[in-house]
């Protein structure tokens, strides 16, 4: 954006690159003489190699999820502008993962996270609104509920968004507690109202572009007051000045249940309200950051990711418990100086740019995971599932296609590991992309979501573009003509999905979500209300 200092990355390029080593894993390369360490390194994706480990047996697992955070919003991706001490030591224990891929919007993108699948696959392509009638099917297998068998403690902290009706909540999905706000901030009453002028002023189109009133919760009208909940109670509504105090009341949370449980093993899913508009940082924050509330909302998280690490440092866990910090979609560009910024990227959140999906991620795991090193292979967050289930001793699913793959190869060094051939770029339930190696290819019609009103350029585009990730991460080059056999190998991969999930249409690999009759509002006992004109018709 125009406002901020133009940032530099080395992301682009060779499918790895290295920092210099601060902390090099243990392992008997180590001590090789330097002209076989360097014969090894050009050989290794890492600088120094690591011989592919077998993990410890059922680690514990920590998820810290920032809501809005941009690729280029964070010291470890490039930053010059938000402080992030915390998530600076993170990456230099630990591993960038900087082709790491998450959904355009919020919800989808939990989705996506948390069943191992495409959320087109799972029926939650779009955001979903209070009080709304769908949510995630309780038949679907999710990460939690998958670790139970295997004696893990669970807990989500945060943002949920995979429904808001009983049956949709965490504790429904193999979370043993819950404590959050269920769904975005800026879906109250009072925030409603300033945050859709905001979006109005600056994308005319945006709120009708979220979902249709009556399909997916309340969109307009009366709105309920934000509940924060505790498993499944409302135990108090959210004013805005409230919102201030949610980052340390859920970094609280996390600290108390990581010191509840150091000796059984435990899965954590931190999914923090921030920096999601309207931005509340806490008192100790506000004011004291270079970018404005934005960048004080950012350093809070940072600060909230430092006490979760100094937690399992204190309680020595830090090397049974595998930490992966990332975004859940990118940038909100319309929000203009209450945005974060893509970095390198092009587009943001609502986009199939990469700037919309492509989140700034780190793996921490002292001792098994490579430290001060970065990878660029391509993954997903619907690869953690998968991941974490291997790490814990526990099974897949049989009968249920997931499209998350095991990425501990590429977390533990292995060379050339190759988890995937291709990644899909939904926009709702639209297939508008597919990725394969460092080539992108773009449909006609992808939409620039969010981004359109501020980036004119970004009009949706008639043609058939062809990228080169590698060595133009920006997408400002289109090279279908020089490339068509690239364009053809694309183009099967496109006809295999659209055989599945479907490009437009609903495939038959589309597993239904959960449905209620009569959905109501998440309200605190005895607070009235009553639902406005848009409320949800109970069989849409
Ligand atoms: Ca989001």
């Amino acid at each position: 954006m125009a406002n901020r200092p133009h940032l530099k990355f080395s992301v682009q390029g060779s499918r790895f690159k290295v920092r210099p080593p601060s902390a090099v894993l243990h392992s008997p390369s180590s001590f090789l003489a330097p002209s076989l360490a360097l014969l090894l390194s050009v050989l290794s994706p890492f600088a120094l190699p690591a011989a592919p480990q077998p993990a410890r047996a059922r680690p514990n697992f920590v998820i810290i999820l920032a809501d809005d955070l941009g690729y280029g919003d964070i010291g470890p991706f490039g930053s010059k502008l938000n402080r992030t001490p915390n998530l600076d030591r993170m990456a230099r224990e630990g591993l960038r993962l900087t082709s790491f891929y998450a959904a355009p919007v919020c919800t989808p993108s939990r989705a996506q996270l948390l069943s191992g699948c495409y959320p087109k696959r799972v029926s939650l392509p779009n955001v979903l609104f209070p009080a709304c009638p769908i949510g995630l099917n309780t038949n679907e297998a999710t990460l939690p509920k998958l670790l139970k068998p295997q004696g893990y403690a669970t807990l989500a902290v945060g943002k949920w968004h995979l429904g808001d009706q009983l049956e949709f909540l965490p504790t429904r999905h193999g979370f043993d507690h819950y404590f959050g706000l269920p769904y975005s901030n800026d879906m109250g009453p009072a925030e409603e109202k300033a945050a859709l002028q905001s979006l109005e002023r600056a994308a005319p189109n945006e709120p009708a572009r979220l979902g249709p009133p009556g399909q997916l919760g309340i969109t307009r009208g009366t709105r309920p007051p934000l509940p924060l909940v505790r498993d499944e109670q409302v135990i108090e509504t959210v004013s805005p000045p409230q919102q201030d105090l949610l980052t340390a009341r859920y970094a609280d949370e996390a600290v108390r249940f990581i010191r509840q449980h150091r000796a059984q093993p435990f899965f954590l899913y931190l999914a923090h309200t921030a920096v999601h508009v309207p931005l509340h940082p806490g008192p100790a924050f506000r004011g004291k950051s270079a970018n404005g509330l934005y960048g004080d909302w950012v350093e809070e998280v940072d600060w909230s990711v430092g006490r979760v690490l100094d937690t399992l440092r204190e309680c020595q866990l830090d090397r049974k418990t595998l930490v992966l910090f990332t975004s859940d979609n990118g940038p909100w560009l319309v929000m203009g100086t209450n945005a974060g910024v893509a970095g390198p990227l092009r587009g943001g959140k609502g986009s199939t740019w990469e700037g919309g999906l492509r989140e700034p991620t780190i793996a921490w795991w002292p001792g098994q995971i490579q430290a001060g090193a970065s990878c660029d292979a391509l993954m997903a967050s619907f690869d953690l599932l998968p991941t974490f289930l291997k790490l814990a001793g526990g099974r897949l699913p049989d009968q249920r296609k997931l499209d998350g793959a095991d990425l501990w190869p590429l977390l533990s060094g292995h060379r050339r590991a190759q988890v995937h051939s291709a990644f899909y770029y939904f926009n709702g339930a639209k297939l508008e992309a597919v990725r394969s190696g460092p080539w992108k290819l773009a449909l006609p019609g992808q939409g620039a979501g969010s981004s359109a009103a501020k980036v004119p350029s970004e009009t949706p585009s008639p043609a058939t573009r062809l990228y080169n990730l590698d060595r133009d991460i920006g997408e400002s080059t289109d090279v279908a003509r020089q490339h068509p056999r690239v364009l053809r190998r694309l183009e099967r991969l496109l006809a295999q999905m659209d055989a599945d999930l479907g490009r437009n249409q609903a495939g038959p690999g589309v597993r239904p979500p959960g449905r209620v009759a009569r959905p109501q509002p998440l309200l605190l006992p005895g607070t009235p209300f009553v639902m406005g004109d848009a409320s949800p018709s109970p069989n849409p």
